[in-house]
């Protein structure tokens, strides 16, 4: 088996709910071996919410810790402070997301794990970085209002408006990532750990860079390209700007037959395809009119340029007008389901779609690593049932002995989750895998 790139870097995994998780999940994709440890009986609140079959690991789960084992330990009691401190001296990484404050309760500062391994990385996700909200617990919603995706995102005559994708939670999660291998790149030289932090806000303000540019660009004048130009207003703040284009070029999203709710295609109008837009929508006659020919000109009228497209795009279907399009090098994307997605076969093919075997909910599809690395790609594996590693993690990373182990579930150091496991699910695959 070919080695993976993080191969041999070994992860303990303090993450929960969505922002830690998408991380650690990246990281297990490139080959660490990530451990996740979990609150004996309990796990990440994540396995039990949204669930759509009855006692079984929520999609929201499976869907966010693939490739990762699990150990339940009680970090709050003595045995488990002791095993968490083991395991920090034999881990390269730690990554938690916990509320502001809650590792320090525990006892386990920055300070106190450097001291106890100072070769390792301690990375966390806040919902804010210092300031006057860094003490607040801070979920998707709340870091896209506040990072400024909400007030720019969404028509100028509606509310604020979340986002779909999740930027805060898997989009800091990305940040984070990028920061522990970075940090690990640069313990190849000094031989030393360092804290890695990435703040929710921060991540979200990053994703919207656009807009802090056009907040700049607003004072010295109108956002030309902004649906608001020319006949509406600008306030003191970037607006909503619906669905026009966050680049140089404009575009919008058209409406196409057979008129469904997501029956639309986004168009650009670029202009070395200017002509050829005009020539394909039955428009000639604008190609070289002065009034229309140039970026300047259609300015003030993207509203009807973007009119004259649609009546030509409600004749077509979004993919049959696409293909059209495409043949003449135009730039444009139809608005693509979930449905579609899920059904989609390139995406099969390339491994970002991929059906996922559980024991005990069966298959399920998730998205696979949309990094795709030639040297190291990513093998999809079921997220671990809570508590499924516990006796293995002792034994292998920490050399426990049976009668070790057991002291150990006596006490409520660690979880019996196993044993349930065992008597509950059936037997797993030797790879551990689907
Ligand atoms: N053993 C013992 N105790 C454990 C444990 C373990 N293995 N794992 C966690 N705990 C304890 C924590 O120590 C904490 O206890 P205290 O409050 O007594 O210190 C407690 O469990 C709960 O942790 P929490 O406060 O982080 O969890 P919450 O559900 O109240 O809050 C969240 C969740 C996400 C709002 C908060 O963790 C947070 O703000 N995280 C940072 C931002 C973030 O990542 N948000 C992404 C959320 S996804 O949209």
């Amino acid at each position: 088996m070919t080695e993976k790139a993080l191969s041999g870097v070994r992860i303990l995994d303090m993450t929960h709910v969505q922002s830690g998780p998408t991380c650690t999940q990246l990281l297990a994709w490139f080959g660490a071996d990530v451990i996740k440890v979990e609150r004996p009986h309990v796990g990440d609140a994540t396995r039990s919410q949204l669930r759509d079959i009855p006692d079984v690991d929520s999609l929201y789960f499976t869907m966010l810790n693939h490739n990762k084992r699990s150990i339940t330990l009680n970090t709050k009691d003595t045995k488990g402070k002791e095993i968490f401190t083991r395991l920090l001296e034999e881990c390269d990484v730690m990554v938690e997301n916990f509320a502001p404050g809650a590792l320090d309760r525990m006892g386990f500062s920055w300070e106190r794990i450097h001291e106890i391994n100072p070769r390792l990385v301690y990375a966390s996700v806040k919902g804010f970085g210092p300031g006057p909200y860094q003490d607040c617990k801070v979920y998707e919603n709340v870091s896209q209002c506040a990072g400024g995706a909400a007030s720019t995102t969404g028509f100028e005559d509606g509310p604020p408006t979340v986002t779909g994708a999740q930027i805060g939670d898997s989009g800091t999660g990305l940040h984070l990532a990028l920061g522990i291998v970075t940090a690990l790149f640069q313990r190849e030289k000094s031989g030393q750990g360092q804290r890695v932090e990435c703040a929710m806000q921060d991540g979200v303000l990053n994703l919207c860079r656009v807009k802090l540019r056009d907040q700049q660009r607003l004072q010295r004048g109108p956002l030309k390209e902004y649906p608001q130009y020319p006949n509406g207003t600008f306030g003191e703040s970037v607006p909503r700007a619906g669905n026009a284009s966050g680049g140089g070029q404009p575009g919008w999203a058209v409406k196409c037959a057979p008129g469904g709710i997501d029956d639309y295609l986004y168009v650009i109008i670029q202009p070395q395809v200017w002509a050829a837009w005009m020539k394909t929508i039955g428009h000639e006659e604008l190609i070289d009119d002065p009034e229309w020919a140039t970026p300047e000109a259609r300015l003030p009228k993207l509203d009807q340029c973007f009119s004259m497209i649609e009546e030509w795009t409600q004749t077509k279907n979004k993919y049959e007008a696409m293909d059209i399009l495409n043949a003449q090098n135009i730039p444009c994307g139809p608005i693509v389901s979930m449905k579609e997605l899920a059904e989609e076969p390139s995406l099969r093919a390339t491994g970002t779609i991929v059906e996922v075997a559980h024991p005990t909910r069966g298959p399920y599809l998730t998205v696979g690593n949309p990094i795709k690395l030639s040297d190291s790609p990513s093998d999809i594996k079921r997220s671990p049932l809570l508590g499924e590693h516990t006796d293995e993690i002792l034994r292998e990373v920490l050399g426990f002995t049976d009668s070790e182990i057991q002291a150990a579930r006596d006490q409520g150091a660690v979880g019996s989750e196993q044993l349930l496991g065992e008597m509950e699910h059936p037997k797993l695959s030797p790879q551990g895998g689907a």
